[in-house]
């Protein structure tokens, strides 16, 4: 039988990185989309380079997009790239939906066009339950975004159901709660909290690396965080890859709600990340305004019964040791 083939578009984002591994371990040619940056250095993928094909294009660009699927004929599109920031999404609202709606658009239009018989994942969000209509949040649960991302993402999670019903294709959402690894990028609030965490047990009192606001993100030996009372559903990025390749195995198309069940609070991240390196968090973080959001979203908690019965798919990383694998992460990195 001839290998099956992927095309991953934000294959140098966490998931895209994670997910080309999972697919190469089944043996498929995984192709990508990645953009074209002044020194391409992809850091997520490197380790793994040799074994892709990588090809230009880029969600803005119809043709380029065309292009990829035409050249790479492939068999499953995970359509996984997206300007990926909520906070980010209020500070650019028409470039969010540019890439993050119209973007996913242009993709799935291109697939059903080029390669219909192709089998497409649209990577939804649990950020469009925003203000919450019920908790814990499962796929009948209404949607309510709270940002311009989050209301990108439901146009795009919205045309892809459209595209399923419409023209039979095989298009499918992830809806997919918060999931995160040491491959996230440091604006995210996993990251910096653990990265702070690690430069306060290894005495880094002025960090390198900027936060959101162009500031060390350590300074002083303290870390600044918005609000801390926000609740997610914290899960492990490579086990959630797995869940994505299982929902294309299906017989039909149809939306997966993916989490852990488990929600916590952003203080409750400071205090397992300061606790693991025998620190009082109360110590470290600030709360500095500029990090909070004009609105929040929440409190998010998947009730991800329906992957679990269909997909048999449930997590295998729980919270402690997802912020335990992190910390321990930075301080190998800052080492
Ligand atoms: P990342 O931010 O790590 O990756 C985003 C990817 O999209 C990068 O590869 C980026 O490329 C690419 N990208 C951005 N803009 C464009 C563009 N115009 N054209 C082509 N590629 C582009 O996100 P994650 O891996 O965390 O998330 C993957 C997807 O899942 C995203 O759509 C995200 O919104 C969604 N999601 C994520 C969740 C999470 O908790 N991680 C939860 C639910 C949904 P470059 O490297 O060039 O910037
Ligand atoms: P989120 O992730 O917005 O949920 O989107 P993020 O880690 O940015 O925020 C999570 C929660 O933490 C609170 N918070 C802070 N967030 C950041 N970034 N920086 C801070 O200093 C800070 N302090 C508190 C936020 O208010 C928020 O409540 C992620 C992305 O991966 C999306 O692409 C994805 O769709 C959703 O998760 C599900």
């Amino acid at each position: 039988m001839s290998k099956k083939v992927a095309l991953i578009t934000g294959i140098t984002g966490q998931d895209g990185s994670y997910l080309a591994e999972l697919l190469l371990k089944k043996d498929y040619i995984v192709t990508g989309i990645v953009r074209k940056t002044s020194n391409m250095a992809y850091a997520n993928i490197s380790h793994i380079q040799e074994e892709l094909n990588l090809i230009q294009a880029d969600l803005l660009d119809p043709i380029s997009i065309r292009e990829a699927l035409q050249k790479s004929k492939p068999d499953e599109v995970y359509n996984l790239a997206s300007q990926s920031h909520p906070a980010e999404s209020f500070r650019q609202p028409i470039h969010t939906a540019e890439i993050t709606a119209i973007g996913a658009h242009r993709v799935l239009d291109a697939t059903l066009d080029v390669v219909p018989k192709s089998r497409f994942y649209q990577a939804s969000s649990s950020e469009m339950f925003g203000w919450v209509r019920e908790i814990p949040q499962n796929e009948e649960t209404p949607f309510n975004p709270a940002n311009p991302y989050a209301a990108s993402k439901l146009y795009a999670h919205a045309m892809t159901k459209i595209y399923r019903e419409s023209y039979n294709m095989f298009a499918s959402n992830g809806i997919l709660f918060n999931h995160e690894s040491p491959r996230r990028h440091l604006g995210f609030v996993t990251q910096k909290v653990t990265y702070a965490a690690a430069c306060a047990k290894l005495g880094v009192k002025s960090s390198e690396h900027l936060n959101e606001e162009g500031e060390p993100i350590v300074k002083n030996g303290k870390v600044a965080l918005g609000n801390l009372q926000a609740k997610r559903d914290w899960g492990f990025a490579g086990d959630y890859v797995e869940a994505m390749w299982l929902i294309l195995q299906q017989d039909k198309p149809d939306d997966f709600v993916i989490g852990t069940g488990e929600t916590h609070t952003i203080q409750e991240l400071c205090e397992e990340s300061y606790g693991y390196v025998g620190l009082n968090w109360k110590d470290h973080v600030v709360v500095d305004d500029r990090f909070i959001r004009p609105t929040e979203t929440g409190p998010l908690v998947a009730n991800p019964s329906k992957a679990k019965k269909v997909l048999g798919w449930t997590p295998k990383t729980t919270f402690k040791d997802l912020v335990h694998l992190m910390v321990d992460a930075q301080i190998a990195r800052l080492k």
